[in-house]
């Protein structure tokens, strides 16, 4: 099956600074219809992130969306989500396959065409690629590759193909006219006053932007 056009990536840490919930970022993007999404929290404890985790999955349910768990390989299960997403630092892809099983969706990070070759070769369902604009989302982000990069990654593998990084509704579509499959966006996600501050709107207007 192939992958939705847009990943949305729900970040604890921005959904905070932003003075919005997660309850109801998670209403606006299933609303917008989001089929693809990610829950991401690099500082917040298991419990928080668990809570975090069961009000999204509940906002979801029945949707048909795919879940998928940033690093967290270990409360995957417990979660019941349908997958996860690692990177070049965490657990190694085919290890985590060995936890997860088969049957759920494993998702790399990216950053070189070494690490793009190394993913194909692994179990991986599909490969992200990035950071492909500047991003202020993550601090520790590696060079940016830029549209040049989404094409060569698209040149070194079958699997499906995620873009990140600084991915707006005005860049979108040359990401995806570059060869991504999809494209996942964490601050692009946030609606301005003038979309009626609604997230809603935003997931719509990606949607058809991408289609
Ligand atoms: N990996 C590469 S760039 C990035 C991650 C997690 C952050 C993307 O955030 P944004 O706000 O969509 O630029
Ligand atoms: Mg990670």
């Amino acid at each position: 099956m192939p992958l939705p056009r847009l990943y949305a990536i729900v970040d604890a840490e921005v959904t905070r600074k932003r003075g919005r919930s997660i309850a109801e970022v998670a209403e606006g993007l299933r609303a917008g219809g989001v089929k693809l999404l990610q829950y991401r929290d690099k500082t917040g404890s298991d419990k928080e992130f668990l809570q975090a985790a069961e009000t999204i999955y509940k906002r979801f349910n029945g949707s048909g969306a795919t879940l998928l768990l940033n690093d967290r390989v270990d409360l995957v299960l417990i979660a019941g989500w349908d997958g996860v997403h690692v990177g070049q630092g965490d657990m190694p892809v085919d290890d985590v396959r060995i936890v997860v099983c088969d049957g759920r969706m494993i998702g790399v990070s990216t950053h070189t065409d070494e690490q793009v070759v190394a993913a194909d070769k692994s179990r991986a369902d599909y490969i992200a690629v990035g950071p492909v604009f500047a991003t202020g989302t993550k601090t520790d982000a590696e060079p940016v590759i830029g549209l040049e990069g989404v094409r060569r990654a698209r040149a070194l593998t079958s699997k499906p193909l995620v873009a990140i990084g600084g991915i707006t509704r005005e860049n979108a579509r040359s990401v995806i006219d570059a060869g991504a499959d999809s494209v996942a966006v964490i601050s692009g996600l946030f609606p301005k006053l003038t979309d009626g501050n609604s997230f809603e709107k935003v997931a719509r207007d990606f949607l058809e932007i991408l289609r």
